[in-house]
């Protein structure tokens, strides 16, 4: 019998690669190229499988086009780049890559809250410039973390994980906004309180972004409610580009309406809006918040067991670990 086909939509770890070639006829793309919507189709044609990063967008014309597509195994635990009511009208396993980053993300988010409130960035380059030259009392002088209170806005896996960072490392106070309160056996640990999203704002001395993206969450931070945050508060998003209004946020930064932002997703990546480079108070990172080498592996390990367990190989065959729509498996 012949394997099935798919495409590795990206480039990745050679040896993830390799492991889908004991399974699957695999089209790869070793030069790292970023295919346009006719080329990702073009690529698809014939494929069973796509082994997918947040850089595809698996839309329904991409799906009506690839009919012979049966699984979408994206790398990445966020998958608003998958249209997954249409995968699953049509049939089409899609799955994703949860928990394996958690930890490694929130160690990212709370980096980029400190850096952020510490001001970490814009004294390097003050120093780089070479106009350290003597020592003053109030320079670059910023908010505590340490005892600060740390607003959550999404309180999932990752959002628990930093709360778990501020409240049991830092003595931080724990508030955090969620569409579902936490049971009180895992807020109590934390002393982590719900509040009201206006709540959430107004008491927040640092709030960090950590919700999935979606028509609902589409900029859940704009001016009206930058206009709400303490003067002297933090944002950091480490969740999706688009949760946050950047233009809005670039111009909350120029007035001082905010203290500061650290951002590592953006409207339109991986163009950054040009009002934010400019400014000095906002620490900006290229979407690394899960790049650790182990944790990077461990993704690609996690969607190529999804792909070769949804396209009926090796131990899990039909069973994907993280299959995003099991309704598929009922229907069978
Ligand atoms: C990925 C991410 O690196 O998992 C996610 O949702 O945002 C990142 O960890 C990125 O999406 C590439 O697929």
């Amino acid at each position: 019998m012949s394997k099935p086909s798919v495409l590795v939509a990206r480039a990745v770890f050679p040896e993830v690669v390799a492991r889908l070639r004991e399974h699957f006829e695999v089209e790869d793309n070793p030069t790292d190229t970023i295919y346009s919507k006719p080329q990702l189709i073009e690529r698809l044609q014939g494929k069973a499988g796509a082994f997918t990063t947040g850089s595809e967008r698996i839309d329904a014309e991409v799906l009506a086009a690839c009919p012979q597509l049966r699984a979408v195994c994206n790398m990445a635990v966020g998958f608003n780049n998958v249209d997954l009511p249409a995968c699953t009208a049509r049939g089409v396993m899609a799955t994703n890559t949860p928990d394996v980053l958690t930890e490694t993300t929130a160690d990212f988010g709370f980096a980029l809250m400190m850096a952020t409130a510490r001001r970490i960035t814009e004294s390097e380059r003050f120093l780089r410039r070479g106009e350290w030259t003597r020592w003053a009392y109030d320079m670059f002088i910023g908010p505590d973390v340490h005892g600060a209170t740390l607003g959550i806005l999404g309180m999932g896996r990752i959002g628990q994980a930093i709360a778990r960072r501020g409240a049991l490392g830092f003595g931080m106070k724990v508030i955090y906004h969620n569409r579902s309160r936490l049971p009180a056996g895992q807020e109590a640990p934390l002393g982590a309180r719900w509040v009201d999203k206006a709540t959430l704002l107004r008491e927040a001395d640092h709030l960090v972004l950590v919700l999935p993206y979606s028509a609902e969450s589409h900029h859940a931070i704009g001016a009206a409610e930058l206009a709400q945050m303490k003067p002297g508060a933090t944002l950091t998003n480490v969740a999706r580009g688009g949760i946050v209004d950047d233009a809005a946020l670039a111009q909350a930064l120029r007035d001082g309406r905010i203290a500061a932002a650290g951002l590592d997703v953006f409207e339109g990546e991986p163009s950054v809006h040009p009002a934010l480079l400019e400014l000095p108070n906002v620490v900006l990172t290229p979407h690394i918040a899960s790049a650790s080498l182990a944790t990077r592996r461990a993704m690609a390990e996690l969607a190529a067991d999804n792909l070769i367990a949804a396209l009926g190989c090796g131990p899990r065959a039909g069973r994907p670990p993280s299959l995003l729509n099991p309704e598929l498996l009922a229907a069978r």
